[in-house]
């Protein structure tokens, strides 16, 4: 039988984790959390593919073209907030994501209280800082076992 595959996704400005901003996003690179989700899938049998991209477009792209995988981590970044297209795309791609925030979302600015995506998510993860990667890793093992 073939691997499951699953898609780490991670939206604008996440390529900064731990350079910038310590005190909100820690201190973790986008590099270590692939690395240790890789290395967390791997050692149950699934395969990920991560991705970060600081564009809307390249987004897309890459989810139309991994539209048969098996699961999906999005960390969509501000187009949580603003991004009707990603919205669009997740839902013809029509796989199950689960949306991660590092930071809780709901204490922060008013404008960052909506998300777009939440609505056609299987769950959302806020506020759990970079653990929330993680914890969605353990979710999905469980649903796609
Ligand atoms: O809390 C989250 O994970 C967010 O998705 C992060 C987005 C923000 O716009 C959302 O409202 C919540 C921002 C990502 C920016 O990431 C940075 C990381 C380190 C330093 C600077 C920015």
């Amino acid at each position: 039988m073939s691997k499951k595959k699953i898609l780490l996704v991670n939206g604008p400005n996440l390529n900064l984790l731990g350079k910038r901003e310590p005190e909100i996003y820690g201190s973790q690179t986008l590099a270590d959390i692939e690395a240790e989700t890789g290395a967390f899938f791997e050692a149950r049998g699934f395969d990920l593919i991560p991705f970060q991209s600081n564009h809307e477009g390249k987004l897309i792209d890459f989810l139309q073209t991994h539209a048969d995988a098996d699961y999906l981590i999005l960390n969509p970044g501000g187009l949580t907030h603003t991004s009707v297209v990603l919205r669009d795309a997740l839902a013809g791609t029509q796989v199950p994501f689960i949306e991660v925030h590092i930071s809780n979302i709901h204490a922060r600015e008013s404008f960052r209280h909506h998300s777009f995506l939440s609505a056609i998510a299987a769950g959302v993860i806020v506020g759990c800082g970079v653990q929330g990667y993680r914890l969605a890793a353990e979710l999905i093992v469980q649903r796609v076992s």
